[in-house]
């Protein structure tokens, strides 16, 4: 291609099919693009771009179907029935948009769109699928299924990616079923530790990791789980499309959010044996009540959190088990699991350390055995790529759509991509911010502004 500073104008009729079977196409703006870093993207004249919203919708809906609760909750567990139909779905999509698919030893699925300059190092996007009990049909999803229509929006517009564009849809982002979230990205960065634990993890029924994974079709033969492992520098850059799971985008009336950082995660189980008991006979001097010392700790947490002083600092009991889970019986076991998470490494880890001393103190308080401090993990932050964060503002002007930057409290794939390639993550405003409860909810107008933000980020950052 004649190396000339070929500056296009790429002209975008930004034509939306109609949200609610009104199809009449309209045009919604035209406007200029941006010079290409790389001098050979050619001159593309002028594309028309579209974000089929119907179908867009259409998939979200279709994809909760697979959902082991009813709607208007979906649930999508790693390697359940519904996951290995939903991961068919995706597949059958990604071939749709004429990608090319490959699936890791783990289920990490990627869809490749062969770029001009194949040797170099692809772009790549995407989320997950998996969905928490009772959650809703938006998390991670609008990531998937909105990077596929920003490839076929793409693809539509005649536009031809320089380096190849990855759709990647992540094994298992909750730690629902394995208690390891981002299982399939922290091994894609990889994490030996974890390659390791997963040889001898099992889920509450006992089934083995591998096991799971074999049922599902994968981890087959000789496959290693380092064979997921991928190298720093696979992708020259990484953007993923998600909704904010908090309320600050609609309250201020935004549409787009260019995430700057990722707060950093950690997760702990713990596990308390006491004598427990006939609730009638065993008088209260006598007691060693494990469950109790799981409720005193669960309040120890939410102390520990508060007097971090900052808003930044956030911690969560969300599972408390009891043993024999008799009313009329005294807990002689207990398991609680707490997240706590903020955007200061430091100041988090200190609120871990003050819930293990407080664990230790009501032990001896009252008399029962810590059985288990388990850290499972503890993970630095992950701030966003300069070069991403200005493409997708870029975009985001050029789409005439208000964006502000902010942190994401919530953990993503993103935050361990970002361990391999540069990260940049996408926000689009969600219902009072509601996310992991059946009331989660993203317009179609808010998720195509997404998505267009997207496509145009991956077109940019494809000819960089
Ligand atoms: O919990 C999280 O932050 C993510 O939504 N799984
Ligand atoms: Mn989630
Ligand atoms: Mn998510």
């Amino acid at each position: 291609m004649a190396q000339r500073r070929a500056f296009f104008s790429l002209f975008i009729l930004l034509a939306v099919a109609g949200v609610h079977g009104d199809s009449t196409m309209k045009t919604m703006e035209k406007f200029s693009g941006y010079p290409p870093e790389s001098d050979d993207a050619g001159d593309l004249g002028s594309l028309s771009f579209s974000v089929d919203n119907n179908s867009l919708e259409r998939q979200i809906d279709e994809l909760a179907g697979f959902s082991d609760t009813s709607a208007p909750s979906v649930t999508r567990i790693i390697y359940s029935k519904n996951d290995i139909l939903a991961r068919r779905y995706i597949k059958n999509l990604m071939g749709i948009s004429g990608l090319s698919v490959r699936e890791d030893a783990v289920g990490n699925i990627f869809g490749r769109w062969e770029g001009s300059h194949p040797e170099l190092a692809p772009v790549a996007t995407g989320s997950h699928i998996d969905a928490i009990p009772y959650s809703g049909k938006y998390d991670g999803v609008v990531g998937v299924l909105g990077a596929l229509e920003a490839i076929n929006a793409l693809k539509r517009s005649g536009f031809q990616p320089k380096r190849s564009l990855d759709v990647i849809m992540f094994t298992s982002e909750e730690p629902t079923r394995f208690g390891i979230s981002c299982l399939g990205s922290r091994l894609m960065a990889g994490d030996e530790a974890l390659a390791q634990l997963l040889l001898g993890t099992v889920d509450s029924h006992n089934i083995s990791f591998i096991e799971a994974a074999r049922s599902a079709g994968y981890m087959m033969g000789q496959q290693e789980l380092s064979s997921v492992f991928l190298d720093h520098g696979s992708y020259s850059s990484f953007v993923e499309l998600h909704i904010e799971q908090g309320p600050i985008l609609e309250e201020e009336g935004l549409s787009i959010g260019i995430v700057t950082a990722i707060a950093a995660p950690a997760s702990i189980k713990v596990d308390f044996e006491g004598n427990g008991g006939h609730a009638g006979a065993v008088l209260m001097p006598s007691r060693n009540d494990a469950g109790l010392a799981a409720a005193e700790l669960a309040l120890a947490v939410e102390k520990h959190v508060l007097e971090s002083g900052s808003l930044d600092t956030v911690g969560t009991v969300g599972i408390i088990e009891l043993h024999p889970g008799a009313v009329n019986s005294i807990p002689s076991k207990s398991h609680i699991e707490i997240d706590t998470r903020d955007i200061d490494e430091e100041r988090r880890n200190a609120v871990v350390e003050k819930i293990h001393q407080s664990a230790v103190k009501i032990s001896k308080a009252r008399g029962v055995k810590l059985l288990g401090f388990h850290i499972v993990n503890q993970d630095p932050p992950a701030l966003a790529a300069e070069s991403i964060i200005a493409a997708m503002s870029v975009a985001s002007k050029q789409l005439n759509l208000s964006s502000k930057r902010m942190i994401s409290r919530a953990y993503h794939d993103s935050l361990f991509v970002a361990r391999i390639s540069p990260m940049g993550m996408i926000f689009i405003p969600c219902y009072k911010g509601y996310s992991h409860k059946p009331e989660e909810y993203a317009s179609i107008e808010n998720i195509s502004n997404g998505v267009k933000v997207l496509a145009l980020t991956l077109a940019k950052l494809s000819h960089s």
